[in-house]
């Protein structure tokens, strides 16, 4: 479980929780509890645990919370579990919970999970928030700017994504989008950004207005991570998609307006013939060479091939791979959709031409590829490699089955890292470094620092930059985790987050890719939080 200790909770939008849930139910055995700690341990557990447990506490990345498992504990063993953490991965709350809380959610976890309500295209449509029509929007791009330099930057904590212009470093605007927003992802012609808060908010910004800004928006769900949109020619800007983590389904929208247009369910069996009753949709990815959507259902395994070219008639190809699904990204070719399979320790490959698993491939402990990242290897040739939450090493697997089969699907090098707890990796058509971030380590020295590999000898080890002494924050109490590497449109720079405390000052720090030296720290009292960044361009294009 990687819930980010030094996330401070914002308030829950009303919209976001549960409303209407089914009452807690109280198991046998189970601690009783008041009205308030009840109320208390649902937006706990919404905020810090749903992520890795999952709503009906089923267990994916993080264990089976289900009475059954959490009564064997009992209530002394459970507060010590949420206090300190776990070998397993469970990281310690007794830095951000107060030992009352502490011991409600304790409490909380041996009473029966309660049951989120379900949400309809009819519920979404009352959600659906036009806020300029695409007729009254601008015909032709109002700014200067050079769009596709711009970059999105999620603001974890206070619930809005800076746009900052990636020429002059000024931040362009600052937007109010979901609690706890996620990630952006760009439409196919660049114009609009797509961006998903956890609480299933949608906002779509305009990149042509003079000041960018919102202009639609949808609640897809309670519960949501991931979003994209139609790229195929003849598509392009058509369809978004959001995938939410409840209700267990993805809804299809009119690109350039939200308007929910198709909603569908991804519950069901997973490869293992069980039935699931809550299949999250973990990462969606937009397919350059079909009208196609590639969804990784997390629990039930299954790697789902949507045709959005007549969403009437909706075609899907079902794949089984491996559980839990999480994220992932194209190989060079943009052919083969690389997912990582996290709880199998394997990396899962898809044929999207032939519409087939084309491997299994097993990886160390935890794979967390964010994207992944694709380059020429000396002597696999074109690559794709993935880090890992759970081991300090980066793999290396051979990605072309038509002139490198000896290596293909196979892991050809593993590099050391500096540590467990890697989140993201990149590189750029233009470079020959890979950069790799560390933030889950527990070592702080660790955790503020990125490791950067010469993919020209791949046998040194890597460079490590201090990222967040180079931005020149002052030292907090909350671990300043470098998060995050992206490169800008032309491939010469790289931007990490310095993700402090939510009362902490933060800031970006712009590194020169051949030089590795600082070329520019962006701070901003608004820069509340960032992680994720999303360059226009890299992310149009899939570019990793
Ligand atoms: Fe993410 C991508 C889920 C926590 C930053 N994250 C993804 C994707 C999924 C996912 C399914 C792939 C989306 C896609 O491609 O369509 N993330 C989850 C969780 O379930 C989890 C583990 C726990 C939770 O409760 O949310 C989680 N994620 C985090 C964070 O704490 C991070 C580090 C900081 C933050 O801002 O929330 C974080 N996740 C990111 C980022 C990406 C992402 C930056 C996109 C990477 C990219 O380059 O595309």
């Amino acid at each position: 479980m990687y819930t980010p200790k030094n996330a401070l909770a914002a308030a829950i939008a009303a919209a976001g929780m549960w409303l209407g849930s089914t009452t807690m139910g109280m198991a046998q055995g189970a601690p009783a509890m008041s009205d308030a700690e009840k109320a208390t341990g649902k937006k706990i557990y919404f905020e810090r645990c749903a992520g890795c447990h999952g709503v009906l506490r089923k267990g994916a990345t993080g264990k089976n919370l289900e009475p059954e498992s959490t009564l064997k504990l009992g209530q002394s063993r459970l507060e010590s579990i949420i206090s300190y953490g776990t070998e397993g991965g469970m990281v310690n709350f007794d830095d951000i919970l107060s030992k009352d809380e502490i011991v409600t959610m304790a409490k909380y976890l041996q009473n029966t999970p309660e049951i989120p309500p379900e949400y309809s295209l009819k519920d979404m449509m009352a959600s659906w928030n036009l806020i300029v029509p695409p007729e009254q929007r601008p015909k032709a791009q109002q700014s200067k700017v050079n769009l596709n330099n711009v970059f999105s930057v999620t603001l974890r904590d206070s619930g809005e994504v800076a746009l900052i212009d990636g020429d002059t470093k000024q931040i362009l605007n600052i937007v109010k989008t979901g609690y706890a927003v996620h990630i952006s992802r760009t439409s196919s012609s660049g114009r609009y950004i797509y961006v998903i808060g956890r609480d299933g908010l949608t906002s779509l910004i305009d990149l042509w207005m003079e000041k960018p800004a919102v202009v639609a928006t949808l609640k897809a769900g309670s519960d949501a991570r991931s979003v994209d949109t139609s790229k195929y020619k003849g598509f392009e800007d058509k369809y978004a998609i959001v995938g939410t983590y409840w209700p267990p389904q993805y809804v299809i929208t009119e690109g350039d307006t939200l308007k929910p247009l198709k909603v569908v369910s991804t519950r069901g069996m997973t490869v293992e013939g069980e039935y699931h009753p809550e299949p999250r949709v973990a990462s969606i990815v937009s397919s350059h060479i079909k009208p196609e959507w590639v969804i990784n259902v997390k629990e039930t395994g299954q790697i789902l091939l949507v045709d959005y070219s007549d969403i009437k008639n909706l075609k899907t190809t079902t794949i089984e791979s491996a559980q839990f699904l999480h994220d992932g990204g194209w190989d060079i070719t943009k052919r083969y959709f690389l997912v990582a399979a996290n709880a199998s320790n394997k990396v899962a490959v898809v044929d999207t031409k032939d519409g087939t698993l084309e491997a299994l491939v097993e990886t160390a402990k935890i794979p967390h590829p964010g994207r992944g990242a694709n380059f020429t290897h000396p002597q696999a040739g074109p690559v794709w490699a993935t880090g890992h939450l759970g081991a300090d090493l980066i793999t290396v697997i051979g990605t072309d089955p038509e002139k490198h089969p000896q290596q293909a699907w196979k892991v050809v090098q593993e590099l050391k890292h500096i540590g467990a707890g890697n989140l993201f990796v990149k590189t750029h058509p233009k470079s020959s470094h890979l950069w790799a971030d560390v933030p889950q380590n527990p070592e702080r020295e660790i955790a503020e620092s990125v490791a950067v590999y010469d993919l020209k000898d791949l046998s040194k080890p890597p460079k490590v930059l201090a990222v967040a002494k180079d931005s020149g924050l002052p030292e907090t109490k909350a671990i300043r985790r470098a998060v995050h590497p992206e490169y800008n449109e032309k491939g010469d720079e790289v931007w990490i987050s310095v993700w402090a405390g939510k009362t902490d000052p933060s800031a970006i720090v712009v590194y020169d890719d051949k030089t590795l030296a600082v070329k520019a720290v962006i701070k901003d009292p608004r820069l509340v939080t960032p992680t994720g960044k999303f360059n226009v361009y890299n992310t149009q294009h899939d570019v990793y």
